[in-house]
């Protein structure tokens, strides 16, 4: 079986998880079910990334140790990730010691052979993001990744020495043109960090103790993102006793982070890598951000929405269709309660909610809820709408094998709004009047037969509601329901579809619903 290794990044317990942070990971388990449906033995690692300055300074205004506080953090996270079915394999927290181990021990290994160096650092550093930058770096005298306020600061710290593998990278990047992705991202890491020339970085601390101390200079502690990124091989076991996982995933992939951090996954991780003599991963997707109609998402505007009044409000499913198709593969998604409301109503109400019900009514209506077999006998309307759902197929295919999740999705609305379009087309109703049994018969088997595909087309996403529509035409539990079954068109037989239809997405009262959204928000 082939293999396939994903990583989510490991979030900063720092505050609430948003539905920002819900994104990635909804991302990955969306990727994870798609690949296991293709027939991929898929390992998904998520986690926490637990040390450093901030979450040592907000577990102290919580009145708690930073240990009582990640603690408490990481049982809330894994309660979301459970409320989600987010179905990770491991969840790696850097405070465990199957982790600090391993990086004193990259650390130790690193300084040995000479790519870890201790001198002096100058600089500006930025508190949140927990780095240092040069004043060229600075705009407008701020920090140039989340523009707050920098303080000039100097500390004793070791160095790795970058400048040694800048030109393996460069070289790596020209000959794996698709490492990172999607290519605007990679001729930005391109053109304004590699091509100018990388600075030595700076990768321990001695201004705060919370992390993994440098084992031979205990008061250094190993810099955050330095401990955060070991988290992917670290968690399979690398330099442990069992490295079986290590052995058999490494290299990723795909790692999927957000946009922020592709500097962190682009540069520096590729040459830690390097100076460990391990592959690089085999991809890095670096997604946009869920943007609110004021900006980013942030406490004090009141404009942060949560995962999960969202999800006890209108379901798992919806919650995953909204944000997994308003992210589109290289811009930024937007969230309104607007948004929100527009897309149940119209794409799972009303275009897909309506086309099983519709079809159900129909299929009991005409024949007694049978479908016997494939017609002898089909209309070049049939004929269409099976080429146009096999092309369907393939490009929902292509669009996930790539990563462009929602225009996988777009693609498989397309067949929902064609086969809608097909009943406007055949006319049903008249074909009963007429009595034209055998072309009525064509009809439903089409329906019945395009809504068991787009059913499986949504399965990585909308598990529930595949399965309910599967179940509501009584599809046979096996064969006709994995991916490869998309590839037969005839095998349906004997299927009698339920005599009760139950409604998958009732309609929402659209100003009342985006009152209930606005008062989530506060
Ligand atoms: O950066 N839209 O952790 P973090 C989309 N610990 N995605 C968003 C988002 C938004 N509005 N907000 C956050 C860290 N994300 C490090 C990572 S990895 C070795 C260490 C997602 O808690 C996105 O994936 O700040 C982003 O990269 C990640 O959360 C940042 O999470």
């Amino acid at each position: 079986m082939p293999k396939f290794y994903l990583t989510t990044p490991i979030y900063y317990p720092s505050g609430k998880f948003h539905i920002g942070t819900a994104y990635t990971t909804t991302l990955a388990d969306a990727i994870k079910k798609y690949k296991q449906a293709r027939g991929y033995d898929v390992y998904l690692l998520t986690g926490m990334d637990e040390h450093g300055q901030k979450i040592q300074q907000v577990a102290e205004n919580a009145g708690k140790t930073p240990q009582e506080h990640v603690d408490q953090m990481a049982e809330e996270a894994k309660k979301l990730w459970k409320l989600m079915e987010i179905d990770y394999d491991d969840f790696i927290r850097t405070t465990e010691p199957r982790h600090e181990k391993v990086v004193e021990e990259i650390f130790d290994r690193l300084m040995e052979q000479g790519d870890i160096y201790l001198s002096e650092y100058e600089g500006w550093y930025c508190m949140p993001c927990e780095t240092y930058f040069t004043e060229t770096q600075l705009v407008d005298g701020k920090c140039p990744e989340c523009g707050r306020e920098v303080k000039k600061m100097k500390e004793e710290s070791y160095f790795f020495n970058m400048k040694k593998y800048a030109n393996r990278l460069i070289d790596f990047y020209n000959q794996n043109p698709n490492f990172i992705l999607p290519e605007s991202r990679k001729n930005e890491l391109f053109n304004n960090f590699l091509k100018p020339g990388l600075e030595d970085l700076c990768v321990s601390r001695t201004s705060f103790d919370w992390g993994v101390k440098v084992r031979k200079d205990p008061k250094h502690v190993v810099y955050v993102w330095l401990d955060a990124l070991t988290n992917y091989i670290t968690a399979l076991g690398y330099l442990s006793e069992d490295d079986s996982l290590m052995q058999k995933y490494w290299p990723a992939d795909i790692h999927l982070v957000g946009k922020d951090i592709i500097r962190f996954h682009g540069i520096y991780w590729p040459i830690f890598l390097m100076a460990l003599n391990l592959p690089l991963p085999k991809q890095i997707y670096a997604h946009g951000w869920i943007m609110m109609k004021d900006g980013k998402m942030s406490k004090s505007k009141g404009n942060v929405i949560y995962p999960e009044p969202l999800i006890e409000r209108y379901g798992l499913d919806a919650f995953k269709y909204f944000i997994l198709k308003e992210m589109s593969y290289s811009q930024d998604g937007t969230f309104t309660p607007e948004g929100f409301i527009e897309r149940y109503n119209f794409d799972l109400c009303n275009d897909l909610g309506n086309l099983l019900n519709r079809t159900i009514g129909m299929v009991n209506k005409y024949f007694g809820g049978e479908i016997k077999s494939y017609p002898q006998n089909v209309s070049s309307l049939d004929k269409e709408l099976e080429n146009f759902s096999n092309g369907i197929i393939h490009s929902v295919e292509d669009y996930f094998d790539t990563y462009h999740i929602s225009q996988a999705i777009a693609e498989t609305w397309n067949l929902v709004s064609r086969t809608n379009k097909y009943i406007d087309e055949t006319m049903p109703w008249v074909l009963f009047k007429e009595e034209k049994t055998e072309e009525l018969q064509s009809v439903m088997y089409h329906l019945v037969e395009n809504l068991r595909r787009i059913a499986i087309l949504i399965s990585p996403y909308m598990v529930h509601t595949s399965q309910k529509i599967l179940d509501q035409l009584s599809i046979p539990q096996g064969s006709l329901r994995t991916w490869d079954s998309m590839g037969k068109y005839d095998e349906l037989k004997d299927i009698k579809v339920t005599e009760k239809p139950e409604v998958l997405f009732a309609r929402l009262e659209q100003e009342t619903e985006i009152e209930v959204i606005k008062n989530m928000m506060k």
